[in-house]
């Protein structure tokens, strides 16, 4: 076992004598590990807190305990069995801040949720149940007391997103426009119409509202059952545009493919999974979207392959600064995927305004 894991573990005010610390899952920005204790203390979760990406930590640690104090206040008040899977449970480091910083690195803990299941792909029934999660989730957070902060600036903020690949473009850091230029001229011709939602909120059309901002389905967490037990990777839980969570869920969970698939003919925009989800969405959410959101769900729907494209790709072209690669094509691959997403989303925009239509009537 790593002495210096769990050196740094210890600064925590956990139960039990550690007996085990090994890596966890595949996130692409921190790095996470699993902390196992004798006996029947609970196992944990310790993660390094990726600080190039989230500067300020404080901020970010703030937002987090204030959303799953909120949550867990709202699940209590209103009788919610098995309350400890329904949120997570960040503990706090003996100076009573919930990370420690070793010097280099940030780190903080959470309790580890047992008997859990990721799934990378989702079924239409699981689709409604996480729709009508994420509407809750949105519906719970809408009376936040705390003033959160953007814990990463202008994340999903279209016409800055397309600045930066246009930034990417003009330096071509790695030499590796010209391969991608059709890629480039694709993005810039759909410019105009992705920036749509910065234009409605400059225009005090489209309000913002907080949102998770990373809803693919690999941070739920399901029970053995596939029932949503919670949402976690709670980092980017910010105020935005409620396209964030409806579009970005899509994204990963009604691809037919992999987010990086490398065989295009795999990725494709699977409406069953629209539609169950849309369906769960909107029995939970009705109550508080306006007319002006739900009318643009499908303009989400695409928001956000589009999104991911631009910043696979802006990645790419700069030499892969930003997203963990496993090979040196990859985030052009992942862009390609995500690109695919995009022209299947967009072949399916009148039944997507249909089905929303007939839900409504
Ligand atoms: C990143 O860390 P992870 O894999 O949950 C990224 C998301 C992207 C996603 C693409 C802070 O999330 O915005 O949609 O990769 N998070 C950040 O898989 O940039
Ligand atoms: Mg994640």
């Amino acid at each position: 076992m790593d002495l210096n894991l769990q050196n740094i573990v210890s600064q925590f005010e956990i139960q039990g004598n550690v007996s085990d610390v090994r890596p966890l899952g595949n996130g692409l920005i921190n790095t996470t590990y699993k902390v196992e204790t004798e006996g029947d203390a609970p196992n944990y979760v310790l993660q390094h807190v990726n600080n190039a990406i989230f500067p300020d930590v404080d901020m970010l640690m703030d937002n987090i305990v204030a959303v799953t104090n909120h949550i867990r206040a709202k699940h209590e008040a209103n009788g919610v069995a098995d309350l400890e899977r329904k949120v997570l449970r960040f503990v706090p480091a003996k100076d009573g801040k919930y990370y420690h910083f070793d010097g280099e690195k940030y780190w903080r803990v959470m309790v580890f949720i047992p008997d859990t299941v990721s799934q990378t792909a989702v079924t239409p029934e699981s689709s409604y149940i996480v729709g009508e999660t994420f509407g809750n989730f949105q519906a719970m957070l809408a009376d936040i007391p705390a003033q959160l902060g953007e814990t990463i600036k202008d994340f999903h903020n279209m016409e800055f997103r397309l600045q930066q690949l246009r930034e990417a473009v003009a330096e071509n850091k790695a030499g590796r426009l010209a391969e991608v230029q059709w890629l480039v001229d694709e993005l810039e011709a759909r410019a105009e119409e992705m920036c749509k939602g910065e234009r409605l909120h400059r225009e005090g059309k489209l309000p913002k509202r907080i949102c998770h901002c990373d809803t693919k389905v690999d941070n739920i967490l399901f029970d053995q059952d596939g029932k949503v037990l919670c949402v976690i990777d709670l980092d980017t839980v910010m105020p935005n545009f409620i396209f964030s969570d409806f579009g970005d869920f899509l994204r990963s969970a009604a691809n037919t493919g992999k987010e990086d698939d490398k065989d295009l003919d795999n990725v494709n925009f699977n409406m069953d999974i629209f539609k169950a989800f849309t369906e769960g969405y909107l029995k939970s959410a009705r109550c508080f979207l306006t007319p002006l959101e739900i009318e643009n769900l499908p303009y989400a729907a695409a928001l956000f392959p589009y999104m991911q494209t631009v910043r696979f790709l802006a990645d790419y072209i700069n030499g892969d600064t930003y997203y963990k690669t496993q090979y040196p094509e990859h985030n052009l691959v992942r862009s390609k995927a995500q690109f695919k997403l995009l022209q299947s989303v967009e072949a399916h925009q009148q039944e997507m305004q249909a089905f929303i239509a007939e839900q409504l009537a």
